[in-house]
């Protein structure tokens, strides 16, 4: 197997190191891709005021869900060097991974400033022992010759040196100093995943200072995105796009709607066991199913933390408790985070176009046929029906005069 291995403070990780270790993954074909956030950098001292090395080490985990999805190769975040204490040195890390992984073929990946002072780190023949370097600069201009140079010099003095290099003229320039100077006055986003983002600004990281409880929605969106696995995220920016039309077209108020659709999931990455901690915690009573019911559990979960983290306001709360199961008497703001949910624009499953069409020609037929399909594919599952879900379905049914009663 081959293993790409890639360093650094991670102060914040961001689009460059994505970027970097994406081309890398592609250009050496690797299997699988280790992140490790040094503990204490041992060529640079960390900037006052920088982040905890656990939450370095977060930073890298949610950046390093993104690069998975975009290099299609499991990334893990390794916190050897945090746990290891001391100095991170390059070598002793390599040197562990070495006889942790007897077989497989290891790769440093760095840029092209580390690539050029290789020769004065810490044991580099250690390093050049264990693995083989992958250098990656930003202009052929500026790096091609470079690198040939540093390449002989280091092969000459280490025969054993595997190395090598390449330019990645589309690198996303990236200056870890300037993005924390721009971070207090919300700048440099830009050069941040979404999720990384976010995380900064719920912890108040460097410098950052947003009350959580009264956000803009350009404000909440990446604090809401941080919540969740990376690839739920397009789903959650879908049902965001979805609510807007839905609320606009149904006179429903729109930054209500997008607050609810941006949080609705924001505990649906916990598990079973963290999810009851979080109603231990709220006092969220649960009934038999609920208590075992991943799926039901975190609409509950999401809407404590709306209300108790963002304060968000009562009737948003409300929607997103309910956009699971519906419930008997849904507002129309309910039922449009509801059906957002349901219809955005990344779902794909069958019959999903005739609820779209049906959904925005007449709202209620859309809850129905919406709660319909959802009851149909509970059954197929043998999947038990919450009474809430079963509820909503009897109430719209009766309220459109469909019938004189409950299905099943
Ligand atoms: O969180 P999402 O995946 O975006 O969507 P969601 O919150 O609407 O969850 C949908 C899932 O919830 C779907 O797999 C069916 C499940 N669900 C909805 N109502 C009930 C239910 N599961 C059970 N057991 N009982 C219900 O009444
Ligand atoms: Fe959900
Ligand atoms: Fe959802």
């Amino acid at each position: 197997m081959k293993i790409g291995i890639y360093g650094g403070s991670f102060n914040p990780p961001h689009l460059g190191h994505l970027h970097a270790a994406t081309a890398a993954a592609w250009y050496l074909k690797l299997d699988e891709l280790l992140l490790i956030p040094a503990g204490i950098p041992p060529h640079k001292q960390l900037a006052s005021g920088s982040p905890a090395p656990e939450q370095r080490a977060e930073m890298a985990r949610l950046m390093a869900e993104q690069t998975a999805l975009d290099a299609h190769i499991p990334v893990r975040v390794s916190d050897m060097e945090i746990e290891r204490g001391g100095k991170s040195y390059t070598a002793d890390t390599l040197r562990l991974l070495r006889a942790m992984h007897p077989d497989d073929e290891l790769w440093l990946l760095m840029g092209t400033d580390m690539f050029l002072t290789l020769q004065d780190w810490y044991k580099p023949e250690t390093i050049l022992d264990c693995a083989g370097i992958c250098a990656f600069g930003r202009s052929e201009a500026d790096t091609e010759e470079l690198f040939a140079v540093q390449r002989s010099y280091l092969t000459g003095r280490w025969p054993q040196a595997r190395i090598v290099t390449m330019v990645l003229p589309n690198l996303v320039e990236v200056s870890s100093t300037e993005l924390r100077a721009a971070l207090p006055s919300l700048g440099g986003g830009a050069y941040l995943t979404p999720q990384v983002y976010g995380y900064i600004l719920r912890e108040h990281l460097y410098g950052t200072n947003l009350d959580l409880k009264h956000l803009s929605l350009d404000e909440l969106r990446p604090v809401a995105l941080s919540y969740l696995k990376a690839k739920r995220v397009p789903h959650v920016l879908g049902v965001e796009e979805e609510a807007i039309r839905l609320a606009e077209r149904y006179g429903a108020d729109v930054g209500k709607a997008r607050y609810a659709a941006l949080l609705h999931d924001c505990t649906k990455k916990l598990s079973l066991a963290e999810q009851l901690a979080l109603c231990a915690h709220y006092g969220i009573e649960l009934d038999e199913l609920e208590r075992v019911s991943l799926k039901l559990l975190h609409a509950k979960t999401g809407a404590a933390i709306a209300r108790e983290v963002f304060g968000a306001p009562e009737d948003v709360c409300e929607a997103i408790l309910w956009h699971t199961t519906g419930k008997a008497d849904m507002t129309t703001l309910e039922k449009v985070v509801y059906l957002a949910d349901y219809i955005e624009p990344t779902r794909d499953f069958e019959g999903v176009d005739k609820l779209r069409a049906v959904v925005y020609e007449d709202l209620d037929r859309g809850m129905e046929l919406g709660l319909r399909m959802c009851f149909d594919e509970l059954l197929e599952r043998c999947s038990p029906i919450h009474h809430d879900t079963r509820e909503a379905y009897d109430f719209i049914r009766t309220q459109l005069g469909d019938t004189n009663g409950t299905i099943r």
